[in-house]
């Protein structure tokens, strides 16, 4: 993207900017914030976007494509440059394989690159059957009854490995369909058993500087029982595995109204949060835009990882990716709206006063508590949002620049109405 059209794009929204963020950075100093710090750790926190994202998700009853979907690798990695370009927040992609493998890598290398995008976790996919594959995952993957299945499955995740160990990724996320849709169907001892031999198997095959990420979903696929249902079994196999393994938390992967928070907390104390994947939901796993439905929740949770961040010396710095389908919406659009969400819960947790909180704490003062929390998160964040993208050369105003710049048009123009995004 030109940085000179960005530039341009944000002269008209510039005086009112300025207003708002001089407002909002008096009032945080004469609280005791540090404003300066605040806008650094803003402009270091970086998501990675999925490349599932970048087209149109679907559910089961169908899927409305959306027009100038990327319908290739690199293409995927130029929208995540749009989305960084705008937003300086999304300075990383996420692969999916057998979804994108690259056909050379060289090319891919220097075309995420030269927009300053690295690659983040790659995913491996054990839930679908692909049209080469010997054996089938209908019953299972790494848990299955079968030796051959679960072979394939542990040969797949180990040249997911390959694959992002030659683009420069560090981290191997595995998530299983696994389970069973009807009581009886399986034996609970004897899959968790194989899945826990089958990942050790995995994490033999990772290189010294990577880590493995086991996410949890309590249940769908399958309804009836599904073999890394929570995040106590995803600790427990991560353990097993050794200190590369971590657990992955999936806003979208728990049932109503789980307390997310204490659960970051818990793995946080333990140094084994590895992986965040953001979306929200109202129901179950909908994959909805970031903050679109419980953003006090979203803020609660990220006063746990700020919490964690920075009194967990045992916990490493955990990757961030949206984990969302966008069904209705310019995907790009969506996931703006995402990364505005995840900067603004963000940005409401760092102005938690810690030691006053503590000290309401000990003090047993549930009103002041509550009391902290709520200012924090009742303040208007978005002048600090917007200054420190201003600062990193972004857009003050990412949505409306990319609709002035017409660029879903511009996309459209290049690929066609018809592309469809690959793996979808
Ligand atoms: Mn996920």
């Amino acid at each position: 993207m030109d940085k000179n059209k960005i530039l341009d794009s944000n002269k008209k929204y510039l005086q009112t900017h300025t207003e708002t963020f001089d407002f909002l950075s008096n009032q945080l100093c004469s609280q005791g914030r540090d404003v300066t710090n605040i806008l650094k750790k803003l402009s270091q926190f970086q998501v990675a976007i999925p490349s599932w994202a970048l087209g149109a998700g679907g559910t089961r009853f169908g899927r409305f494509g959306f027009q100038g979907e990327p319908s290739n690798l690199e293409e995927k990695i130029d929208d995540v440059g749009i989305l960084h370009s705008l937003t300086q927040t999304a300075g990383a992609i996420s692969l999916h394989i057998p979804w994108d493998v690259p056909t050379d890598y060289d090319t891919v290398k220097e075309r995420a690159k030269s927009q300053n995008i690295v690659f983040d976790a790659v995913n491996s996919n054990t839930f679908q059957d692909q049209k080469t594959a010997k054996e089938s995952y209908k019953y299972g993957s790494l848990g299955n009854m079968t030796k051959a299945v679960r072979e394939q499955a542990i040969q797949h995740n180990k040249e997911v490995i390959d694959i992002g160990n030659k683009l420069g990724s560090k981290s191997l996320t595995v998530w299983l369909a696994d389970g069973a849709s009807f009581p009886g169907q399986s034996n609970f001892q004897t899959v968790l058993q194989h899945t826990e031999t089958s990942l050790k198997s995995i994490y033999e095959h990772l290189p010294q500087d990577w880590k493995m990420f086991i996410e949890y979903k309590p249940y769908e696929p399958n309804f009836y029982s599904t073999v890394i249902q929570d995040w106590g079994t995803s600790f427990m196999l991560a353990n097993a595995c050794g200190e590369k393994a971590y657990t992955l938390v999936d806003l979208g992967h728990h049932l109503p109204n789980t307390n997310i928070e204490q659960i970051v907390s818990t793995l946080m104390m333990k140094g084994k949060l590895g992986g965040f994947h953001f979306n929200d939901s109202k129901y179950g796993d909908d994959d909805l835009t970031v903050g679109s439905i419980k953003p006090y929740t979203l803020f609660l949770i990220f006063n746990a990882l700020v919490y964690g961040m920075e009194n967990n010396p045992q916990n490493p710095y955990p990757a961030w990716m949206i984990d969302a389908s966008h069904n209705i919406k310019d995907p790009l659009e969506d996931l703006m709206q995402s990364l505005e969400a995840i900067q603004e819960a963000y940005a409401k947790a760092l102005l938690v006063d810690q030691k006053g909180l503590l000290k309401a704490q000990q003090e047993n003062d549930v009103v002041r508590c509550q009391e902290m929390l709520q200012n924090a998160y009742r303040t208007d964040v978005r002048p600090l949002l917007r200054q420190a993208r201003l600062n990193s050369g972004g857009a003050i105003q990412p949505i409306a620049t990319y609709r002035s710049l017409k660029i879903r048009k511009e996309l459209i123009k290049k690929r066609g109405a018809n592309s469809v995004a690959s793996g979808l």
